[in-house]
C-alpha cells in the first residue's frame, strides 16, 4: 500500500484538556509518523479558508469560533494509508457514536468540540497541508 501524507490538527478542547501527547501517542501507536508540527493560533481569514467548503452549513460560525478560540497543534501524519488510517483512530464526527478506544471517544464529547480533525481524502490532504506548511517545515521519513 502506497505511503500518504494526512493533515490533522489537535483542536482547542483537547490543547486545553492537556492531552497533546497522549493524542499524538495515539498517532504513534498507529504507525503514523509525526514529520511536520507546530502550536498556532488560527485567525478567522485562515480558519475560514480552511473550512471553505462548510461556509453554507448551519454549524459554520460556531465551527470558525471553536477553532480560532484558542491554539491548536496542526500536524502532518505520514505512513502506509494515512488517510483513512487517521480517520479510523479518530472515530466518529460525533463523540457520542465514536467507536469505544477512538480519539473522539476519549478525549471528546461533543462533535462542536471534538479533539481532532483529519483530511477526509487524499486530494484533502494535499490542499491542507499547503495552507498550513511550507514544503520545507515537512520531513518525510518514508
Ligand atoms: P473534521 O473535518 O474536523 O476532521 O471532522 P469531520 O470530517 O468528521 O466532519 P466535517 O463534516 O468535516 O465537519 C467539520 C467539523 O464541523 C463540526 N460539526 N458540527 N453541529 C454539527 O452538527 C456539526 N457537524 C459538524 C465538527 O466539529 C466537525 O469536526
Ligand atoms: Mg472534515
Amino acid at each position: 500500500m502506497a505511503i500518504e501524507q494526512t493533515f490533522s490538527i489537535v483542536k482547542p478542547d483537547a490543547v486545553g484538556k492537556n492531552v497533546i501527547g497522549e493524542i499524538y501517542s495515539r498517532f504513534e501507536k498507529a504507525g503514523l509518523k509525526i514529520v511536520g508540527a507546530k502550536m498556532i493560533h488560527m485567525s478567522e481569514a485562515l480558519a475560514g479558508e480552511f473550512y471553505a467548503e462548510h461556509k453554507e452549513r448551519p454549524f459554520y460560525g460556531e465551527l470558525v469560533g471553536f477553532m480560532t478560540s484558542g491554539p491548536v497543534m496542526v500536524q502532518v501524519l505520514e505512513g502506509e494509508n494515512a488517510v483513512a488510517l487517521n480517520r479510523e483512530i479518530m472515530g466518529a464526527t460525533n463523540p457520542k457514536e465514536a467507536a469505544p478506544g477512538t480519539i473522539r471517544a476519549d478525549f471528546a464529547t461533543e462533535v462542536s468540540a471534538n479533539a481532532v480533525h483529519g483530511s477526509d481524502a487524499p486530494a484533502s490532504a494535499a490542499r491542507e497541508i499547503a495552507i498550513f506548511f511550507k514544503p520545507e517545515e515537512i520531513f518525510s521519513r518514508a
